[in-house]
This record gives structure tokens, C-alpha cells and sequence, in this order.
């Protein structure tokens, strides 16, 4: 498969995964998930890991997901090579687990003494991806089989940094975010 052709597949096939992030900053605020509790003196996962935020994301997530499918024939034509259509079980793998594994690095976070907004880094740019990808394999194998080649994982695990890093500076910077990771 050409370089670009994987770049293009890789990234239509996590923007399902990528999208929860942002729609939840962007709706975030309420009640925390963990409802204020604590483990040991810390936070179990802290008022960054809202049920409005996390709900907002998912749903983000499957609304994209659902658009994408609707064009993928058009832009596959356009394209001249075939993008993924989202299945619903692979929709939902990947939207819910990117949220999954933000609220896991948060876990992770507040054991190791970091405070809500800390920088983890590698965790901060990779939590969706290490969760999502399994969950997607697990609910909609054949689908992951079919479009999570070895090369399109490679490029999600290069590009997805990039990405992340790219777009938390930008909503940083439009005072989206209060911190630029
Ligand atoms: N957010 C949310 N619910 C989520 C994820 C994010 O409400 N499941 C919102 C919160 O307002 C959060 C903001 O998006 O403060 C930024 O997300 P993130 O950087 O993941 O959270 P932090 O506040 O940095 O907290 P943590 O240290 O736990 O990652
Ligand atoms: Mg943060
Ligand atoms: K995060």
C-alpha cells in the first residue's frame, strides 16, 4: 500500500477516536464520574472526567463516525482507493474506548500524585489509542482485521502524537483549554 493511501486510511479510521477528546473539553463541567471520592488522600480520577464531557464525547464520536460512513463512497471514488464505512459496533469501539482510556490515564494520573491538568506525557498523547484499538478488535474484529493492517497501526501510533499535540496547542491557544496538553 502507498505511504499516502495508509496516512489517508489511518487517520479517517481513528477520527471516531479522536473527535471524543475535543467534544469533551468543549462540553465538559458537572458532575465528576467519580463523584468527589477519593482513594487513599487522592481523587479517583478528579473533576477533569465529567459524565456530561464523557457522554458529549462518545456521542460526538458515533455522530462522526455515522457522517464519515455516509461519504465514504464519494470520497473513495475521489480518492481512488477505498476509505472505511464504520460499523456501528466499530463506531462504538472507537469512540467509547478513546473515552475509556482518558478516564484510565486519569486514574493512572491521580495514583502516581499527579494533579488534574498535570502533563503525563506518552500516556497524555496515547491513552485513546491504547484502549480504543483493542476495544474496536474485540467488539467489530473483522472490521479491525480488516482496515487496523500492521502499516495503519504503525502510522496511527506516529501520527496520533502529532496530532494530539497540534490540537491541544490550538485549543490552548484559542483559550479552549487550560492547559497546552
Ligand atoms: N472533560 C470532561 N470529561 C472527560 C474528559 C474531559 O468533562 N471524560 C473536560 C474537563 O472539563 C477537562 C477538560 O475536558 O478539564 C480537559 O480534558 P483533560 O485534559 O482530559 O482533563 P484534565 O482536566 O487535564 O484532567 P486530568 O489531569 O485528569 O487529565
Ligand atoms: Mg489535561
Ligand atoms: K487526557
Amino acid at each position: 500500500m502507498a505511504l499516502l493511501e495508509t496516512v489517508v486510511i489511518a487517520f479517517w479510521a481513528m477520527l471516531p477516536a479522536y473527535v471524543p477528546n475535543n467534544a469533551a473539553v468543549l462540553a465538559g463541567g458537572g458532575r465528576p464520574i467519580d463523584g468527589g471520592r477519593t482513594w487513599g488522600d487522592k481523587r479517583v480520577l478528579g473533576d477533569g472526567k465529567t459524565w456530561r464531557g464523557t457522554a458529549a464525547g462518545i456521542a460526538a464520536g458515533l455522530a462522526l463516525a455515522a457522517i464519515l460512513t455516509l461519504l465514504v463512497d464519494d470520497v473513495s471514488a475521489t480518492l481512488g482507493f477505498a476509505v472505511p464505512a464504520f460499523e456501528p459496533l466499530a463506531a462504538l469501539g472507537l469512540a467509547a474506548g478513546a473515552m475509556l482510556g482518558d478516564v484510565l490515564a486519569s486514574f493512572l494520573k491521580r495514583r502516581t500524585g499527579r494533579q488534574r491538568g498535570a502533563m503525563f506525557p506518552g500516556v497524555d498523547q496515547l491513552d485513546f489509542v491504547i484502549v480504543s484499538l483493542p476495544l474496536t478488535a474485540l467488539l467489530a474484529t473483522e472490521w479491525f482485521l480488516e482496515w487496523f493492517t500492521w502499516d495503519v497501526i504503525l502510522v496511527v501510533v506516529v501520527l496520533t502524537p502529532v496530532l494530539h499535540v497540534t490540537t491541544n496547542v490550538i485549543a490552548y491557544k484559542l483559550g479552549l483549554k487550560d492547559e497546552p496538553w
